[in-house]
Order: C-alpha cells, then sequence, then structure tokens
C-alpha cells in the first residue's frame, strides 16, 4: 500500500514538473526602440511591461530591446511585420510609405499647438490612423510624443529659409520629410537614425531636423551647434504590434496589450516635457545656441506639399477633419 501511494506521489510529481513550465512560462514579448535606456519612450516602455507583467500576474511580460539593438527603425518595421520582433516604438516618418494615413499628422505645420496635436492623436481620427495600420500587418496601440522637430547646422542658425540653400540636411526615410528639405531648397540626405552622428562629424551632412531631446541624445549638439526653433513638424511617436502575433493571441490578451500601452501614455507625456527641457539645459551648456524663429516663411514654401501628398481624396479629407478640431 505504502509502495503504491509512493508510486502515485512520484507520478503526481512527474506530471507537475512537466506542466509547471507551461503553467508559468508566460509570454514574453519583445519591443525595439531605437533611443537610449533612459528616453521617455523607452521608459514608457518599460512602464507599459510593468502594468502588463502585474495585471497578467506574470503571463505576460515585455523586453525591451533599445538602443537600436534590433537594427534602425525601417529594419524592425519589416520584422514586425514577419512577427520576428512582437512591437515597434517608431516615429511616424519612418510609416509614412507604408501606411498613407501616417503622412497627414506628419505635414508641416498641421498642428497648431502641441494640445491640438493631443486631441486629435487622443480623439477618433487619431484612432482612424491607428486602425490604417492593420491593413499593413500591423496593429497601432498608442502614440507617444515627439515635440517639434527643428533645424540644426554645423554650419549658421537657419533663421529663414534662405539659410537653407544648398546645404545637405540629413531626413527620416520619408518622401514627405525629402520633399519638405526640398522646398526649402535644401539637398536631403534620407539616412537611419544611427548613421546621423557620423553623417554630421564627417561632413556628409551640414545639419538635419530633430527635436531636442533626440538632438541632445545623439550627441549630434556636439557638431552642429545651431538649431533654429522652426518646429516644423509634431509627427508623434506610434506603438504598434505585429499583426501576425496579435492574430494569435486570445481578445483577453489583446485587450490587456492595448490597455497598457495606452496607460503608458500620460506618465510617458510628463516625462517627456521634463526631457524636453532638460536636454536644452544639456545642449546649450554644451555649447550649442537654440534660437526662436518666424516661422511663416517656412509654412508658406512648405504649403504646396499639402497637395501633393495629400492629394488622394481620403487623406484630404482626413487633413480638413484636423484641421477642424478646435
Ligand atoms: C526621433 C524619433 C526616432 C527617430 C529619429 C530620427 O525624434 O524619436 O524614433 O525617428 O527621430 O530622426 O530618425
Amino acid at each position: 500500500m505504502a509502495r503504491r501511494l509512493g508510486l502515485w506521489w512520484r507520478f503526481v510529481a512527474v506530471v507537475l514538473v512537466g506542466l509547471a513550465p507551461g503553467l508559468a512560462s508566460g509570454r514574453e514579448l519583445s519591443v525595439a526602440d531605437t533611443h537610449v535606456e533612459d528616453y521617455p519612450t523607452v521608459q514608457a516602455l518599460k512602464l507599459m511591461g510593468k502594468l502588463l507583467a502585474d495585471r497578467s500576474q506574470g503571463r505576460l511580460t515585455l523586453k525591451v530591446y533599445h538602443s537600436r539593438q534590433l537594427g534602425e527603425e525601417k529594419e524592425t518595421i519589416r520584422q514586425a511585420q514577419m512577427g520576428a520582433v512582437d512591437l515597434v516604438r517608431v516615429n511616424l516618418a519612418p510609416f509614412n510609405e507604408l501606411v498613407p494615413e501616417t503622412v497627414v499628422p506628419s505635414l508641416p505645420f498641421l498642428f497648431r499647438s502641441v494640445q491640438h496635436m493631443h486631441k486629435v492623436m487622443d480623439g477618433p481620427l487619431g484612432a482612424e490612423i491607428l486602425k490604417a495600420f492593420e491593413r499593413h500587418g500591423l496593429v497601432g496601440l498608442a502614440y507617444y510624443d515627439s515635440g517639434a522637430r527643428s533645424f540644426y547646422t554645423a554650419k549658421k542658425m537657419i533663421q529663414q529659409p534662405a539659410d537653407l540653400a544648398g546645404l545637405r540636411i540629413r531626413v527620416q526615410q520619408s518622401p514627405l520629410f525629402m520633399a519638405m528639405v526640398e522646398a526649402l531648397g535644401a539637398i536631403p540626405v534620407p539616412l537611419a537614425y544611427g548613421q546621423v552622428q557620423v553623417g554630421l562629424s564627417t561632413g556628409v551632412v551640414d545639419g538635419a531636423e530633430n527635436n531636442i531631446p533626440s538632438y541632445q541624445e545623439a550627441g549630434h549638439f556636439r557638431t552642429a551647434g545651431y538649431y533654429g526653433l522652426t518646429e516644423h513638424t509634431m509627427a508623434p511617436e506610434v506603438l504598434a504590434m505585429s499583426k501576425k502575433v496579435w492574430d494569435g493571441l486570445s481578445p483577453e490578451d489583446q485587450i490587456m496589450i492595448r490597455k497598457a500601452a495606452q496607460d503608458s501614455v500620460p506618465m510617458m507625456r510628463r516625462w517627456w516635457q521634463e526631457r524636453e527641457e532638460s536636454s536644452r539645459t544639456m545642449v546649450v551648456r554644451g555649447g550649442a545656441m537654440v534660437e526662436e524663429v518666424d516661422k511663416k516663411p517656412f509654412a508658406l514654401l512648405m504649403r504646396p506639399l499639402y497637395d501633393r501628398f495629400a492629394a488622394d481624396p481620403d487623406l484630404k479629407d482626413l487633413v480638413r477633419r484636423v484641421q477642424a478640431v478646435e
């Protein structure tokens, strides 16, 4: 009898050990971000991971691959489409060719203020643009702040469009961004983010455009010390998931993931504001000059891009609806 019981317990133990990994092992989702670990987007992803782990009792976790560990943005987008990486945090610009709707919030001088941008992107129009990702193998989850992008060069302060004439300006890999620079009389040089610092220090490019936190984080301010606040676009960041992976999840897990992404947004915005201030202080302390600029002549020259890049009636209508948001 005792021997039979002993065998029984041994059987139970083997079955439990066999089941344990299945029970305990949840799902570790991977997410790629180009920025360094202390950057607000990466911090927000870590917060999202914490929310996910807490709410699923450790069954769903997020492994954040920051600092371009999985490659440049365009590569990580392709990886996500294939399901090789589960999520990507990327700026809207590298999506411009793939998801035409992303062109609209990237258009120059579209948003009147950060408040206007938040109102649009937090509302039905932002949701409509996130939904558009699904036709391209991705599921849009949330937007993160990215401030406004401005021009900086190694040679001179950009105060008016004429200052850009003939300069080689690095842009994101987006036809719209190339055209923006062309419209101002400069020569666009599309480069991945990770190549910009070398481009600036070797003189392959004379300048670039970005928000102040990226200008500081990537060290561009050391070589290109003139930053003129043109604030020509406020294209936000986006967090998207591989549709292949998404479709394999239960509806409960899908809801939990979307909610954790969106719940990381308010903190991200606070961190973003703080980072904009601290980065500005750091670049100025590091010797860079940051100056206000009259934006009107820039906006005027870039205006024809609306007809060119939002010629499609649906995109034109989306532009109109964005502008109508009070
Ligand atoms: C940053 C953005 C990155 C990347 C980079 C760039 O502002 O956060 O995702 O798009 O700009 O210029 O490539």
